[in-house]
């Protein structure tokens, strides 16, 4: 069979390489971005033709595969079957107009969708968007061959939710897969796009210009911060491939002239003795490239530092949320702050060259005073890069059934939202009050880093350098202090709509 498969962009993420930072030559009609590759559908593609389909893939990133470019090649090629891929609610929209054109433009052919969001959202999505057929819940890797093998009898294919004339029918959820290292490895060639390590900011900050490519070596974590959907995505487990596999794996990536890695685990750090294995590995086999990932403060792995470091580990992302125990307790982190002291310090004690720490404010009960101290104990770490964003709230998240629970999110009408919490929670502070905290929080840290350890920060400022403007540093250092215009209205829950409200009524509940 012919599957088109077609992974669907939120254009905040990704961003083309300006012409004059494009230094070195991709290859005749190749382009570069800035963003992360369709892991997803990279992933899929070769599982699809190991069972002897033939696959197009497709990236709206690239500026010759927007919607109607899509639309033409349905049109001309005709395959048995299209599926789109996409990640979260914010790409909901454009996914939604995207199958509405291609199933205007070619009726007979099968839309299936999956990811993330519709992987929480199977059933309301059917219901919203009629020009969809079915959703795949979860792993896509048997899910969507054995989809393609009983086009005529989806009854038949664990994991699926499709329509039934007017009825919408929910198949018997799919097991997790238990052996991860039974498929071929992610098809990182056939799209003619070559991805550039960067931040998802509002400026172009190029990191490096070597061939950067994600990877995924664990799916799940055990942990259920209250923000989070990764627990019941993952239904609470944590899977891994064998160290063997993964290393099989980078070693294709090194000899295909990879040098920057980014591994996109929720929680890479988990089990020591596979770190080490992993690590040895990359020691013992003199792979090139340089890799970053993702995890816990609190993980065992921590002691694992210096070998990452032989090992060319140069990023790692922590997830520190908040600089205070209360607001930790209450988004469920069970972490504490010595433990961030001690992880951020070990990481920086044994060489790792970026240490970033994410951090959230406008959480449930936090106060200015909370927000400042949140700040004051970034000041205080060693990180060196760090992002404090506005909580935000995702169906599927043990917060968003709490704001069921509370009358705040009507989950009938609201489930293709996603809400910051500061304007919609009366527990927490406006959103204008965050704003003016964080901007005041900035300020603090940028004048610590700057007077505090100029070296460092001379440093810091000296890889971006290498590959951005100076105008564009100055615009990305300014950015924290710039009022920000918003390209659209943040969504409000149904009843605040109703009520003509357009904050919550905070009356009654104090957060100072
Ligand atoms: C890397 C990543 C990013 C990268 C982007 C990656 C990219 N390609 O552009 C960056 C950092 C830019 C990013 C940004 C954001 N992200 Co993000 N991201 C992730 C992360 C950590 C890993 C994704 C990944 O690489 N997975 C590996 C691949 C192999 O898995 P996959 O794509 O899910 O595909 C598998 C299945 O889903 C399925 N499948 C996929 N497609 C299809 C199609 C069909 C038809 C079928 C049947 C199956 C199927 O099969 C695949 C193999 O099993 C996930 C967490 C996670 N575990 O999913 C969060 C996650 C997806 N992100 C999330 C969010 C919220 C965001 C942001 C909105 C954050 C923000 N406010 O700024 C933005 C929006 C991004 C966007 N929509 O483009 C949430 C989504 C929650 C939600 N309900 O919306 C997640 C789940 C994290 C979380 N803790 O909640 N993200
Ligand atoms: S935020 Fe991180 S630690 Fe918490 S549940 Fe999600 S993936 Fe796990």
């Amino acid at each position: 069979m012919k599957v088109f498969l077609v992974y669907v962009r939120d254009e905040n993420f990704c961003r083309l390489l300006p012409k004059e930072l494009d230094r070195s030559n991709s290859g005749k009609g190749r382009i570069k971005v800035m963003g992360f590759p369709p892991l997803g559908i990279q992933t899929l593609a070769p599982v699809l033709r190991q069972h002897g389909h033939r696959v197009r893939m497709f990236d709206t990133c690239h500026p010759q595969m927007q919607a109607e470019h899509i639309a033409q090649a349905v049109a001309e090629e005709r395959p048995d079957v299209i599926a789109l891929s996409f990640l979260s609610t914010t790409t909901y929209p454009a996914v939604k107009s995207l199958a509405q054109r291609l199933k205007l433009g070619a009726p007979q052919i099968p839309i299936i969708v999956g990811g993330a969001f519709a992987t929480m959202n199977s059933d309301r999505i059917l219901g919203d968007c009629p020009a969809i057929d079915c959703v795949g819940v979860g792993e896509g890797e048997e899910l969507l061959p054995d989809y393609l093998s009983n086009l005529a009898d989806p009854g038949s294919v664990a994991g699926l939710v499709w329509r039934n004339g007017g009825e919408i029918v929910e198949n018997v959820l799919r097991p997790l897969i238990g052996d991860l290292n039974q498929f071929p490895y992610p098809d990182r060639t056939s799209l003619p796009i070559d991805f550039i390590e960067s931040l998802p900011l509002d400026v172009p900050a190029v990191l490096s210009l070597d061939k950067f490519c994600t990877m995924q070596t664990s799916r799940g974590c055990p942990y259920a911060c209250i923000y989070c959907d990764i627990p019941s995505l993952a239904r609470g487990k944590w899977r891994y491939r064998s160290s063997e596999h993964v290393l099989g794996e980078m070693q294709q990536l090194n000899d295909m002239g990879y040098r920057s890695i980014y591994l996109t685990d929720d929680h890479f750090l988990l089990n020591r003795k596979r770190i080490s294995e992993v690590c040895r590995g990359i020691i013992e086999r003199r792979l090139q490239f340089q890799w970053g990932c993702e995890g816990r403060v609190d993980a065992v792995a921590v002691d694992q530092l210096p070998l990452m470091k032989k090992a060319n580990c140069n990023f790692l992302a922590f997830g520190v949320e908040a600089g205070t125990q209360k607001v930790l307790d209450r988004l469920n982190k069970k972490q504490t702050l010595k433990q961030v002291e001690h992880a951020v310090s070990e990481a920086k004690r044994h060489g790792i060259a970026r240490v970033h720490g994410f951090f959230v404010i406008g959480s449930p009960g936090e106060t200015e005073e909370d927000i400042l101290a949140s700040f004051r104990f970034a000041a205080r770490l060693k990180l060196d890069t760090f992002g404090f964003n506005r909580l935000c709230v995702y169906r599927g998240t043990p917060l968003w059934q709490e704001y069921i629970d509370r009358g705040v999110i009507d989950d009938a009408r609201d489930w293709d939202k996603w809400f910051k919490c500061s304007d919609i929670d009366p527990s927490v502070l406006s959103s204008e009050r965050v704003n003016r905290r964080r901007m005041k929080g900035y300020a603090l840290l940028f004048a610590r880093r700057i007077f505090g350890r100029p070296i460092r920060t001379y440093k810091l400022l000296r890889i971006f350098g290498r590959h951005m403007k100076k105008s564009d540093i100055l615009k990305l250092l300014w950015s924290p202090f710039r009022r920000r215009t918003l390209t659209r209205k943040p969504d409000l829950p149904a009843r605040m709509i109703e009520l003509g409200l357009e904050e919550p009524e905070r009356g009654a509940v104090s957060t100072m």
